[in-house]
């Protein structure tokens, strides 16, 4: 089967969302329907979090960027970014501990969490735009599980996966950005005390507001705007890391702070 009808993207759906609760990996939907475009990914991932919300009934805070910074693009093969959503019932706090028997072959990144103040809704938003509407910024790490077999994925399989989200844990010291160049703040990435890696806001394609700008002009394909108030964690600073019981990974990042998360 190469094209996907109505009811395979409800297969889709279905078989993403077993994968996910029951914790195990399946193969990747392109095996299947080798003509997966992105329209009918993005068609997928909206019916598959439409579930999640209604399964665990949670509401919708806001969106993610995946895939924004060189290290993502490459430890990925990509050169796009993608976006997916952000459920409330996904959420921890920092240094709450995750169980790794909960979920099926997570890894941690360092990111930076924004909050919007102003709706954004494209086409044509503009960084200038999308820098005037971020009310401020939090260290964050985001925790994903992709549900496929050993993170294999094409471009249009991540994207039906809700760009394999799974928990994110989001500083509540929330910092105003008026005065802020989110370019310039150096971030630190620790595992276990020791430094893994190191970034700067920039990362995030030159700058996070330029992430945010993509962000509203892709959802603008969809005819979807951006609310006022909108949580969003602006993709991986540097590569993804594995982690195992016993993990404690941790992300410091300059004027926002740090944040941790335990693995049992
Ligand atoms: C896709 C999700 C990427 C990020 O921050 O770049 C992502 C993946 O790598 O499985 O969340
Ligand atoms: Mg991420």
């Amino acid at each position: 089967m190469t094209a996907l009808a109505g009811a395979d993207l409800q297969s889709a759906v279905d078989q993403l969302a077993a994968a996910a609760n029951e914790r195990r990996e399946i193969e990747p939907l392109t095996d299947t329907w080798t003509a997966l475009d992105e329209r009918v990914a993005y068609d997928i991932q909206g019916a598959l979090v439409a579930k999640h919300i209604a399964d665990e009934k949670t509401r919708l805070i806001g969106w993610k960027l995946g895939l924004t910074s060189v290290a993502k693009q490459k430890q990925m093969s990509v050169d796009r970014p993608i976006y997916g959503a952000l459920i409330a019932s996904r959420a921890i706090n920092d240094g709450e501990p995750v169980a790794i028997s909960s979920l099926i072959h997570p890894k941690a990144e360092p990111e930076i969490a924004i909050v919007t103040n102003r709706e954004l809704k494209g086409p044509g938003v503009t960084a200038d735009h999308a820098r005037a509407a971020i009310e401020s910024a939090s260290a964050a790490i985001e925790i994903i599980d992709s549900r496929f077999k050993k993170f294999r994925f094409t471009f249009t399989d991540v994207i039906a996966d809700n760009t394999s989200a799974s928990r994110f844990a989001i500083s509540t010291v929330r910092v105003p950005v008026a005065g802020l160049d989110l370019r310039t703040l150096g971030a630190v990435f620790e595992k276990n005390g020791e430094v893994v890696s190191t970034a700067a806001g920039a990362a995030i394609l030159g700058d996070p507001a330029i992430g945010l700008a993509w962000l509203a002009n892709a959802m603008a394909d969809r005819g979807l705007a951006l609310p006022a108030g909108s949580v969003v964690m602006t993709g991986a600073l540097t590569d993804a890391i594995a982690v195992a019981p016993g993990d404690v990974v941790r992300v410091s990042l300059a004027q926002l702070g740090s944040l941790s998360i335990r693995f049992v």
